[in-house]
């Protein structure tokens, strides 16, 4: 007898060490996942949230959206960047994994709130809902996530428009049902004195609609004062799965008092999601502070907390990431990119690891012919650790609106030119790696006339 107690005490050791011995493997390989950088839709599949992580359903790992938020989509100076070329240039150049379609409730011609527009309401709405189509579809097509953001701001409260809210999530969520890349963020920044008792009944009955259409799509919550008050949320979360908590930062404005809040909510287990963050003081203008925001990413990256900068506009304001005034709609340089953009893009780029990885060489030997139907075949010789070619073309000079082809061999036929205009070709080699694309220099340019 006993021995056979000798034994079984052994076994419940055993057990227990087993136990411990998987705990510890689970927890190395969660870390791990955090660490990685922001993959693709193909990478990580359907996002479900898990405790305080944004997690892939394809690896069982954490999954990490790197991304950026466009302006408004209501305003010229943030749809005009709805498109793939754009988005391209964001995966391509910065590995960055996730786009935000911030559509404002009412400033500036919003959705619920026309203010002067020259259209009707129903107009307005019809006109949004098309850019937020080509903004998801753009996204699909490049294997990105994207998030619909109901842009709550001078409207304060969300339940002032929840009766739009609620239809217009019905709408969205029926439309993008079967895709895993779109998340829905139903309402931006509370403020103005919205309790989270306010958002907490908003969200009860705007995230049962979503839910009809789409029972496991990632749904993220705005909390009170302008989404900072992660920490408040944190004592009475919602009772859905699948759903993230929204915390806001402009570095020269939100310091450690605010990464205090954070740390509150996620000792308290609350996922949280960064869906905008700026460089710039809140107003989306003025001083960046660069030292904080380094502290701010620094700290979400240890946390695998995803987030998304604010924002992919050339307005004249220190937030945004282009150049004041550029007039490029993609395929940016340095020189095209603002303050906060070329800080904002090389700790990406930096993050995504795509600074470890050597370029492939620059392509030489580019050839352009005419081809009869108004086509062009463009060869090159192959480059030096190169595994495909990005080739850009464009009417214009200066690669205005240029579109771009991938192909992995040395040659590709363009077609759908224009007769007797002239277009200016290059292209560049890229090399494939777990970051993303890493791309070497661009070869020189030809041009050529369409006369056939
Ligand atoms: C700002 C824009 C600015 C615009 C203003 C409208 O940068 O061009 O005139 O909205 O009210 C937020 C908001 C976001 C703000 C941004 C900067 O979510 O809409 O954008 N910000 O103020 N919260 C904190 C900062």
């Amino acid at each position: 007898m006993p021995e056979i107690t000798k034994f079984c005490e052994v076994e419940e050791r055993m057990k227990k060490r087993i136990l411990l011995c998987i705990i510890a493997v689970l927890c190395v390989s969660l870390l791990a996942g955090v660490k990685a950088e922001a993959a693709g839709v193909s990478d990580y599949g359907a996002l479900k949230v898990s405790g305080t992580q944004l997690t892939s359903t394809r690896t069982g790992g954490a999954a990490v959206l790197r991304g950026v938020s466009t302006h408004g989509i209501n305003w010229d100076v943030g749809y005009p960047y709805i498109s793939k070329e754009a988005f391209s240039t964001l995966q391509d150049d910065y590995g960055v994994n996730a786009i935000r379609l911030a559509m404002y409730t009412t400033e500036y011609f919003g959705y619920c709130d026309k203010a002067g527009a020259g259209e009707s309401q129903g107009e307005v709405q019809a006109k949004l809902k098309e850019r937020i189509d080509t903004g998801v579809k753009a996204a699909t097509e490049l294997d990105m996530y994207v998030i619909i953001d109901w842009h709550v701001l001078n409207d304060q409260n969300p339940n002032k428009y929840k009766k739009e809210a609620k239809a217009f999530f019905r709408e969205m969520s029926k439309k993008y049902a079967g895709q895993d890349n779109v998340l829905y963020e139903i309402c931006n920044e509370p403020n103005g004195g919205t309790t989270w008792s306010d958002i907490t009944k908003y969200a009860n009955e705007v995230i049962p609609v979503i839910r009809e259409n789409d029972s496991d799509a990632v749904i993220i919550v705005g909390t009170p004062t302008w989404s900072q008050d992660v920490d408040v949320a944190a004592e009475k979360p919602l009772s859905f799965d699948n759903v993230m908590y929204t915390l806001h930062f402009y570095a020269a404005t939100h310091k450690d008092s605010y990464r205090q809040k954070l740390q509150t909510a996620l000792n308290k287990g609350l996922p949280v999601m960064v869906t905008e963050f700026g460089v710039s003081e809140a107003s989306g203008d003025g001083n960046l502070d660069t030292a904080e925001a380094k502290k701010w990413l620094d700290l979400l990256d240890e946390n695998g907390i995803s987030y998304f900068a604010w924002s992919l506009s050339n307005k004249s304001e220190s937030s945004a990431l282009l150049k004041s005034g550029t007039s490029k709609k993609s395929g940016w340089g340095s020189g095209d990119l603002s303050k906060a953009g070329k800080w904002v893009f090389n700790q990406y780029k930096t993050r995504n690891g795509l600074d470890n990885i050597a370029a492939p060489g620059k392509v030489t030997g580019l050839k352009v012919k005419n081809v009869k139907g108004r086509k062009l075949k463009v060869s090159w010789k192959a480059a030096a650790d190169a595994d495909g070619y990005q080739i850009l073309y464009s009417a214009n000079k200066k690669f205005k609106n240029a579109k771009r082809k991938t192909v992995t061999s040395c040659s590709v036929k363009i077609s759908k030119l224009k007769r007797n205009k002239t277009y200016y070709v290059k292209l560049r080699a890229y090399k494939k790696s777990e970051a993303g694309k890493k791309f070497g220099k661009y070869s020189g340019v030809k041009k050529i006339k369409i006369k056939k």
